[in-house]
């Protein structure tokens, strides 16, 4: 029989199981506060990871744009070959006569062109730039879309040569309120 001092508990191999155990327990205890802050700080940067990534997705993708235009315009084929060339994707449905769509989308008439698109929630009648619309989306002004009246020479699709008639890009609502959004 071995002997221990009176202070220790237990017998000596006993009660270094007991530490042990206790070291164990405080250890698991430990980690499973390790385990609870990694879960945490997890959250938070999943959260972070969320609105970085929402960050990201507010730039381009750029929504679709969905073109109407009669069978045989040639401009309108250049202007979607325009948009196509500036990154967008376009769905170009032809229709004989596009003055019910202009009157559904609320186009003054005084504004009307050769086709007539919607994206992103915006109509967008006659040749107005690719670069005019990406400005549209991201700056999302309180208008219901953006015109080019007629069809100018030298807008998009509808080049000839170097001549270029100046024209501008009006900003509309189904008032009819017109303002300019671009000058080319
Ligand atoms: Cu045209």
């Amino acid at each position: 029989m071995l002997c221990f001092p009176s202070k220790d508990p237990l017998p000596r191999p006993e009660y270094a199981m007991f530490q042990s155990l206790r070291q164990r327990l405080s250890r698991r205890g430990l980690a499973a506060s390790l385990v609870v802050i990694a879960v945490l700080l997890g959250g938070v940067a999943a959260s972070l990871g969320v609105s970085g990534s929402r960050a990201l997705a507010a730039q381009p993708a750029l929504p679709e744009v969905l073109v109407y235009k009669t069978p045989t315009c040639g401009c309108c084929g250049k202007w979607i070959a325009h948009l196509r060339a500036n990154g967008f994707t376009v769905r170009a449905i032809d229709l004989e006569d596009l003055s019910p769509i202009r009157s559904d989308w609320k186009v003054p008439p005084k504004l009307a062109s050769c086709h007539t698109a919607k994206v992103g929630g915006y109509v967008v009648e006659g040749h107005v730039p690719a670069a005019d619309i990406r400005r549209l989306l991201k700056t999302r002004p309180r208008v219901d879309g953006l015109s080019v009246p007629g069809m100018p020479v030298g807008s998009p699709g509808m080049e000839q040569g170097n001549v270029v008639e100046p024209y501008d890009v009006l900003a509309f609502n189904a008032a009819g309120e017109t303002r300019v959004f671009a000058r080319h």
